[in-house]
């Protein structure tokens, strides 16, 4: 039997990493390096290796940036504190924020100007949570599951509205609101929930992708929340499920019997890893590759004005 590599559409780079990973480039040849950035720009070895090697210089706390130099905040934003330290120690500052995380971010702030509180759905430890829930000094409370909804007080069940993050399973998440509606029947919901375009379409096409391989492949790292997210979505659909984000990672024994192997990548991995990684796959004895047909993505995020080129 013929056996092929399918490639899941879309993958790969959504448009808040293409600009994420552009402000920090721009920022280098406008500036020069080093251009100091608040945590990996976004969670790809390759891509942090690749600007590390161009200028880029990744740290966690802003004590770490001398005086006087120019900070990038990473796409998974940033908690209000943040930026009160950078503003202290007069830093100069692009924000590489996904607006679509930023929207979050403006949320948060409106529910808690009206009063509410707030359940965020999220991973505990994960920057875009620390970001999120830092959009407010009280009245947030974290939630992780359904168990962490039926633990969880709050001080007045009738003002209370959610947010989560962008890079969750969605089916998982659709789980949890309904556990928080089913506990707090007057729960305010947002008209959507907060996960993104780019991560339903990519957990959209995995699913896909899944029924029809026998094995599926995810490029992207080990701390890339989308990235995890993927290969959970495909091992749910009853197919081997690994995640690599580099091509030695590839274990030969993965591959023997299996005559359809998927393919796809987080948001934050570029396709030149995706190539190499279907370049090594080719070399277990598998030639054939064909891509599925799936969703046109069109979303673009402009460049902070400062950054655009002239
Ligand atoms: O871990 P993650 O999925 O949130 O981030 P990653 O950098 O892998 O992908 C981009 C997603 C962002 C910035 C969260 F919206
Ligand atoms: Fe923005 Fe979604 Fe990409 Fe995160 S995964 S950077 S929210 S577009």
């Amino acid at each position: 039997m013929s056996k092929t590599i399918m490639l899941a559409n879309p993958r790969g780079f959504c448009a808040g990493v293409d600009r994420a990973i552009a402000i920090v480039e721009r920022a280098i040849e406008l500036y020069g390096a080093p251009i100091y950035v608040r945590h990996e720009v976004v969670h790809n070895r390759f891509v942090v290796d690749d600007l590390r090697a161009k200028g880029a210089v990744f740290i966690e706390e802003l004590k770490d940036v001398p005086p006087g130099c120019t900070l990038i905040y990473s796409a998974h934003g940033v908690p209000l504190s943040v930026r009160a330290e950078a503003e202290a120690l007069g830093l100069s500052v692009y924000d590489a924020t996904c607006p679509l995380v930023t929207k979050v971010h403006i949320e948060v702030k409106r529910m808690r100007q009206a009063g509410m509180e707030i359940v965020m759905i999220g991973h505990a430890g994960h920057p875009e949570v620390e970001g999120t829930m830092g959009q407010a000094d009280s009245g947030m409370y974290l939630v992780e599951s359904e168990a962490d909804v039926a633990k969880l007080q709050v001080s007045n069940p009738e003002q209370l509205s959610y947010v989560s993050q962008t890079t969750l399973s969605v089916d998982e998440t659709r789980d949890i609101i309904a556990a928080l509606k089913a506990r707090f029947p007057a729960i305010h919901s947002p008209k959507k929930d907060d996960i993104c375009y780019a991560t339903q379409n990519r957990q959209d096409a995995v699913k896909l992708l899944a029924e029809q391989c026998d094995m599926v492949v995810v490029v992207g790292s080990p701390n890339s929340s989308n990235s995890n997210r993927l290969r959970e979505v495909a091992a749910l659909k009853g197919v081997d499920a690994y995640m690599v984000d580099n091509t030695d990672l590839l274990e030969p024994e993965w591959f023997v019997g299996k005559s359809r192997v998927g393919v796809t990548a987080g948001a934050s991995a570029p396709e030149v890893l995706v190539q190499a990684v279907i370049d090594r796959i080719k070399s277990f004895d598998i030639s054939q590759v064909t891509e599925l047909p799936g969703v046109e993505e069109t979303t673009v995020f402009a460049l902070p004005p400062a950054l655009r080129p002239a």
